[in-house]
Parts: C-alpha cells; structure tokens; sequence
C-alpha cells in the first residue's frame, strides 16, 4: 500500500508494518500525573487522542501489529538515574503522591494508557525506563521477530518521547511514518518544529503523514486525495 507522505509518499508491505504509539499514559494527558507536576497544560494532548484511535481501530481491522509503551520506574526507583529524578519541586517529583497515585511508577494508576487506547489482549506493551522506546527495552527484538520494517508512529510528546525513539528506531534501519495530527505537544511550537526536524532534508528521520492519509492507505483507497489531505493538514 502507499502512504501519502511528506517529504514523499511512501510504499510499504502491510505485513512489515507496525503501529507504534508511544506513551499515551494518563500521567502524560490527565491533571495530577508527571506532566502537570512539570508545570505544563495538559489540555493540550486531548487533540491526539481522536487520529490515534482511528487509526488504532484500523490497524486492528488490518492485522497491523500493535505496539504501545508507557514511560515509568519501578516502584524502589532503582532503574530511575538521579539525574532524572532530581528535577523540579520534592512533592511533585518522579515517585511521590500524586492524585493518580506516585508519579510516574509503574502499577500506579496514572502509569496506565488512556481507556481509549487501552491495549487489546496480546499487543506488546514496551516499559521503558526513558524517552528513547529502544533504550533498555526489548522493542527491536519484539518487531524484528515480527519482521517489521516500517513504523507508524503517533503518540506523545512529539519532540521528547516520539522524536527520540524515531531517532533510535531510524539508526537501526526502520521506517519511520510519524503521524502529525496523532502526536501532541505541551508547547505547539515544539510539536510543529519536532515534525520538521523529521522530514526535513529528504526526510532525514523519517516521514510525516496523518492518521487520514493512514486511513485511506489501510482501506485501499488510492493516495490521490490522502495526498491533498495530507498537505492541508501537515502544513
Ligand atoms: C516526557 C514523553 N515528555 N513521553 N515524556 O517526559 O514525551
């Protein structure tokens, strides 16, 4: 199928692709988790919630492979570098109470995806200890053995979590598709300078669509229109 894309439309085999949608946790996109603590609007992530459930329920339809990852430490902070837990106010810091329970620990509350991109049963869920999704994770291993060579990749926060790990999954020879109306940012400016990073220079990161231009790809229809779309929508 071809996915109409920026800086090119792209052709990829179903079979070898996976959506890749990174940390849509409820400490990221609701009050009272790791993202408010850092003193950001987290309103501003609602909007990507929508294209990736779209495009989510369409990969499912497709038999895509389905990956999701969730940033977050283990409850004693062992795996947690002080470099990372130091910052900001004590209170609000990695591992304290919060209202969706200690911020940013896995098995918390708040640690969770968002219930309208809850996981199905079998799809991997990636911990990562990071913002990087191949750092000390099994992501390469787990879509190496699927055979996977292009990601489609929507999530949050489109400089920080989604940049890095498309820098990563890039410099180990995957495809990267990042999905602009899919991926949000506390700071629009960040999100809109995170997707150019990506495509510019012939697309040295990577390529930039939208969930449409996904959708149409996945349902058979000719990239003709997805192109225009994908146009109005990126630009
Ligand atoms: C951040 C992320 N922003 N998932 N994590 O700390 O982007």
């Amino acid at each position: 199928m071809v996915i109409s894309a920026e800086p090119d439309a792209l052709e990829v085999d179903p079979a070898q692709v996976a959506l890749l949608i990174i940390d849509m946790q409820r400490d990221f996109l609701e009050p009272g988790g790791f993202g408010e603590s850092l003193g950001n609007d987290v309103s501003r992530l609602a909007a990507a919630v929508p294209p990736c459930r779209a495009v989510l329920d369409a990969a499912r339809r497709a038999g895509l492979l389905v990956v999701h990852t969730r940033e977050g430490h283990r409850p004693d902070l062992s795996d947690a570098p002080r470099a990372k837990v130091e910052r900001g106010a004590p209170a609000l810091r990695i591992g304290a109470q919060g209202p969706m329970g200690r911020i940013l620990i896995r098995g918390e509350p708040g640690h969770d995806i968002v219930p309208a991109l809850a996981p199905a049963p079998g799809e991997p869920v990636i911990d990562k200890p990071d913002k990087g999704a191949f750092y000390q994770t099994d992501l390469d291993l787990v879509l190496k053995n699927r055979g996977i060579d292009t990601l489609l990749v929507c999530g949050v926060t489109t400089e920080v979590c989604v940049n890095t790990t498309v820098r990563e999954a890039n410099d180990r020879g995957y495809r990267c598709v990042v999905l602009a109306d899919g991926c949000a940012s506390y700071f629009p400016a960040f999100h809109e300078a995170g997707l150019a990073m990506i495509k510019a220079q012939g697309g040295i990161f990577g390529w930039v669509s939208t969930s449409e231009a996904v959708l149409t790809a996945l349902a058979g229809r000719p990239p003709r229109a997805a192109a225009l779309q994908a146009a109005e929508m990126v630009s």
